[in-house]
């Protein structure tokens, strides 16, 4: 059974509003706003009880406060990843050195150039991990999956590939919040892939909430998607809501804020 006693976060910069969006009509986040939900998340988390590591600000990376994409944790050990977009590439060397405290050489693996992966199109199922194959999540000729799926099965997991077309990674629209429950949104909702599951089917109005997180029985949903609070409390679990408006701004959510293992 899946439980985690970790988690590694890092506190926003002011460069956040600088940070890469699909959305600029939402406006940039606000630094003050961004902060205060960032204490939040952390204080969410810490009721979860999980060991919370707080990251300091990089304010020449804007986006990396969500460490969710220069690293994927398995129970087994780390992968730094080759982030997809350039301004966000160098966030792998300051990642490592925070999982290292946790991991010794033999279990922290690094995905190569030409193939690229954002932790965030990396979604755990036990002992399986779906990779979206995304703009970020790429390789030009041999498969990326190739790569990740070597390092996963040299300690005794498993990953398959789920291309995805419309949205920035697999977690934007599919997250696993244990016991064969799936929150599953528009291009996730008839995959083929997600079949065997108890899918809960997020409206496209509250798309946005699919991106919930499961904490050793809690889940963590965003708030403003009472649809999604609902689905999830009528399953019978225990839920705390947390603002991420201003992450929304720049196409982060609660999932991306956080490694979790
Ligand atoms: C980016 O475009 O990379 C950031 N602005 C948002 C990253 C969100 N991460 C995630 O979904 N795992």
């Amino acid at each position: 059974m899946t439980k985690f006693s970790h988690v590694i976060i890092r506190r926003p910069g002011k460069s956040l509003s600088n940070g890469i969006t699909s959305a600029p009509e939402l406006g940039q986040p606000i630094y003050e706003r961004a902060i205060e939900e960032h204490y939040d998340y952390e204080h969410a988390l810490e009721q979860c009880g999980v060991d919370v590591s707080v990251l300091p600000a990089l304010e020449q990376y804007p986006d990396s406060c969500f460490v969710e994409d220069p690293a994927v944790i398995t129970r087994c050990g780390a992968i730094i990843t080759n982030p997809g977009a350039d301004s966000r590439n160098g966030e792998k060397d300051e990642i490592e050195p925070a999982v290292r405290r946790f991991f010794d050489d033999e279990h922290v693996k690094h995905i190569v150039s030409p193939g690229t992966l954002d932790g965030g199109d990396v979604m755990m199922v036990g002992d399986h991990f779906y990779v979206g194959r995304s703009a970020r999540t790429n390789e030009e000729g041999i498969q990326i999956l190739r790569q990740f799926c070597e390092i996963l099965e040299g300690w005794g997991l498993e990953g398959s590939e789920v291309p995805l077309e419309e949205v920035l990674h697999l977690k934007t629209g599919v997250n696993y919040i244990e016991d064969n429950n799936m929150l599953v949104s528009g291009e996730f909702i008839d995959k083929p892939d997600f079949a065997q599951y108890n899918k809960i089917v997020v409206p496209e109005d509250e798309a946005y909430g699919a991106n919930c997180i499961w904490v050793n029985g809690t889940v963590i949903v965003a708030e403003g998607y009472p649809t999604v609070l609902k689905a999830v409390q009528d399953l019978g679990y225990k839920t705390l809501v947390v603002d991420t408006s201003e992450y929304r701004k720049v196409d982060g959510g609660l999932s991306c804020l956080s490694l979790r293992f």
